[in-house]
């Protein structure tokens, strides 16, 4: 449960480091079965498991452009493979705390995704909001659970964030990084005035849990060194939002409801709800 500074905090930043949720054993388990669905030796499939640097033809990284012997392992909704992972996903305190974030009595699962980056060869995965980047849902106020398996520091890729930046709308198409990995906007007089883009790094240790707004300028740059750096983000829809179809989206095949309705089905399971937490 978030008290009142860390929601303040959340607030004004779009971002929120939590505690270490996940006991070794715990971490020991979901990297086995990363492992397995990597390896493909699961009955049931994710919705995508792929090198992101190969070809985007998913719509959710777009812009990212990486040299082909750069890697980063980009699984989308482990979840459908694994039980171990819908449990995560489903984790109690997680679910309780992105209820008080979106501020909703529901919770359900947009999709997740894990992205593994190798040692020595793991990719950058460019500076970017997540929101435009899903564009059959609204509005913009979804959060996303970022856990990670390995101890995510500056040596081994972790995300970086840009504080505030969550609250100057959309700007995606601006978004772009300089070589040593600085995010900059292509016109700048498009932000609000009182806009600073000053990245800052987004360090998680393994097991814990830190939280994102759909709308939070982050992006993650290359694991040159010796570690893997290995992670799963869940991202939650509140119970209000709605399904408006503008482009294409991976996951666009398994909605089943008319645009302007609440997004709801088998493959978005409600995984908290005031009532009764599942
Ligand atoms: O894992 C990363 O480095 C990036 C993940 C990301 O962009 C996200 O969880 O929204």
């Amino acid at each position: 449960m978030l008290n009142a500074a860390q929601l303040l905090e959340f607030e004004t930043n779009g971002f929120l480091k939590r505690d270490v949720i996940l006991s070794n054993e715990e971490v020991e388990k979901l990297r086995q079965e990363l492992d397995l669905v990597m390896e493909g030796k699961t009955e049931r499939k994710a919705v995508l498991n792929h090198n992101k640097n190969e070809k985007k033809k998913d719509g959710l990284y777009d812009d990212m452009k990486m040299s082909v012997d750069e890697k980063v392992v980009q699984i989308v909704n482990i979840w459908m493979a694994s039980d171990p992972f819908f449990q995560h996903a489903s984790h109690p305190v997680i679910c309780e705390e992105i209820a008080q974030l979106c501020k909703t009595d529901t919770v359900r699962i947009w999709h997740d995704q894990v992205q593994y980056k190798p040692p020595v060869s793991g990719g950058p995965t460019g500076w970017h909001q997540d929101h435009p980047l899903w564009p059959i849902i609204q509005p913009a106020d979804l959060v996303s659970a970022w856990v990670a398996l390995d101890d995510a520091i500056i040596e081994n890729g972790c995300m970086w964030m840009v504080p505030g930046s969550h609250k100057w709308g959309d700007h995606q198409k601006y978004l772009a990084s300089t070589s040593d990995f600085k995010p900059y906007h292509k016109q700048p007089d498009l932000l609000p005035q009182e806009a600073v883009v000053e990245a800052v790094p987004f360090e998680i240790k393994k097991g814990q849990v830190g939280y994102h707004h759909c709308l939070t300028w982050h992006g993650s740059p290359h694991n040159r060194s010796q570690l893997k750096r290995r992670a799963i983000a869940v991202h939650y829809m509140p119970g209000h939002t709605r399904y408006e179809p503008l482009k294409n989206h991976v996951m666009h095949q398994y909605v089943s409801v008319k645009p302007g309705e609440i997004l709801v089905g088998e493959q978005f399971p409600v995984v908290y709800s005031q009532a009764k937490s599942i």
